[in-house]
């Protein structure tokens, strides 16, 4: 039994980001489980966590595991339909939710993998070259359709700040680990990423994966070693 729900996050730059972001707004507590990529990610270890071998995933105050990003942030949006975090199930706002989460997680998302393959299986001539003008490319597109989608607005749903956003900042700074696209050509994206910079739930979830003091909102309650989850009843 786990009252307290443990998010595996993985380091460096791991899309998991956005679900520490979500849980520090989510204010609930929360312990994380620091998974190094790739070594830690794929080991026998972690598979009984996450048998995919991928971050993030989340031991839920039930003592279930669930993974991939849509599924925490819904899980966790659940929980926080008091807040806004989260919508009722077949409601407008869920719906719409959902459709952002989707074009990230799937679109947005995948256009980096390309250029995440180029660097984490040392491609070089050739297929690296092709590797990163397809990459590149994708990532192109990606911006200019989610520059088109976010519009006018302040975030990505519209007026209010969401899921959708705290997904988005985990993602959209691979641009720069990668050294694609300025981001200044899409303006909308550029003003959103800058307003999540100074969101201080980002700044904690940065903060973390540095390994630096961080200031959270009061619902994190520490980091627990993978063999300590491994071992708990
Ligand atoms: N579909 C999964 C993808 C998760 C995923 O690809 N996670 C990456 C980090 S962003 C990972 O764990 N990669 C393992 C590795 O790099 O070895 C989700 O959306 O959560």
């Amino acid at each position: 039994m786990n009252p307290t729900p443990i998010l595996f996050y993985g380091v460096p730059s791991g899309c998991s980001f956005g679900s520490i972001v979500a849980l520090e707004w989510l204010a609930q507590p929360y312990r994380l489980c620091r998974i190094e990529m790739p070594a830690v990610v794929s080991s026998e270890s972690y598979r009984r966590i996450n048998p995919v071998g991928e971050t993030p995933s989340l031991l839920t105050a039930k003592g279930e595991l669930l993974s991939e990003s849509m599924a925490i942030l819904n899980h966790l949006g659940a929980l926080g339909i008091d807040r806004k975090l989260g919508f009722t199930q077949g409601s407008r706002d869920f719906d719409r939710l959902n459709q952002m989460l989707g074009f990230l997680n799937t679109t947005f998302f995948s256009a980096f993998s390309p250029l995440w393959h180029a660097l984490e299986h040392g491609s070089a001539g050739e297929e690296k070259k092709a590797l990163t003008a397809f990459g590149r490319a994708n990532v192109r597109k990606a911006h200019a359709q989610l520059e088109a989608l976010l519009g006018g607005q302040p975030w990505l749903l519209g007026q209010e700040r969401s899921l959708a956003d705290a997904y988005f900042i985990g993602i959209a700074r691979w641009t720069k680990y990668h050294e694609v696209v300025d981001r200044r050509d899409y303006p909308a994206l550029q003003r959103l990423f800058e307003k999540l910079e100074a969101d201080p739930a980002v700044k904690f979830a940065h903060a973390i994966e540095a390994q630096q003091p961080a200031l959270g909102a009061g619902g994190f309650v520490g980091h627990i070693a993978l063999e300590e989850v491994l071992a708990l009843p």
